[in-house]
């Protein structure tokens, strides 16, 4: 599409993190297919699609029920969070600068420069650690994460504060997500949705694509411009 003829109306994007601006998605998978591992539970790859951009909590009682565990009493469960927390972090640890998503830092500073506002929409509660381990932490016009939520993923409440912590409407915003539940929710809320990853895994998503550097703030602006329209 010509940039010269339309105009979007984009006023910001929010980033999902884990999966989308660093590659945490998979300290998440080991460290939960570990804890699944001790409960004598394999994990699929259905069940790590599921497990994706859900909270800590929701993913343990998601996993308890797929091995058979419902009778886990609270402190055991407390325990079972910590365990798995203790592992991502971890592996987390490892993390530098150079782990950030190729284009994110060039991509942040793009639509900052186009008046575009930035936003992270993270259901983790860990999400200042990362960020600040992969030098982003100063990058974001606000940031919303899972200490700040009190619903997970697919619920929409983490790109709603989002939105309103920048002033704006959902229609007026995108959300990139690589998790089926982050764009149930992105929809749900709606915004113009942008998966990241495998379409066939993304339903729903008003466009996917397979990496982060396929993202441009034309084709930001394109697509929001098509999704105000009902041209998606
Ligand atoms: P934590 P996102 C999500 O982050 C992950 O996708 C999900 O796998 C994880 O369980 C959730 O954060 C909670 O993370 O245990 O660090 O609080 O994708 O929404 O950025
Ligand atoms: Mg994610």
């Amino acid at each position: 599409m010509n940039s010269t003829l339309y105009t979007s109306s984009l006023q910001a994007v929010i980033f999902d993190l884990d999966g989308v601006l660093v590659d945490t998605a998979r300290f998440h998978d080991q460290a939960w297919a570990e804890l699944a591992l001790g409960l004598g539970y394999v994990l699929t790859e259905t069940d790590r699609h599921a497990l994706k951009g859900r909270s800590r909590a929701d993913s343990l009682e998601y996993l308890l029920e797929k091995a058979g565990w419902n009778d886990a009493d609270p402190s055991q469960k407390s325990r079972w969070l910590q365990a798995k927390n203790a592992r991502y972090l971890e592996l987390v640890e490892a993390l530098t600068p150079q782990d950030a998503a190729q284009g994110a830092l060039v991509l942040l500073d793009q639509l900052k420069s186009q008046g575009i506002k930035t936003a992270l929409g993270s259901a983790s509660q860990n999400a200042a650690k990362v960020l600040q381990k992969i030098g982003l932490d100063s990058c974001f016009d606000t940031v919303v994460d899972g200490t700040r939520t009190t619903r997970s993923k697919p619920d929409p409440q983490v790109f709603w504060m989002a939105a309103q912590d920048l002033g704006y409407e959902p229609a007026h915003c995108a959300v990139v997500e690589d998790a089926l539940a982050g764009v149930q929710a992105a929809l749900a809320g709606g915004f113009l949705t942008i998966g990241l990853g495998d379409a066939s895994v993304l339903l729903g998503a008003h466009r996917v694509v397979h990496q982060f550097s396929e993202l441009s703030v034309q084709g930001l602006q394109a697509w929001h411009f098509a999704f105000n329209h009902n041209n998606t």
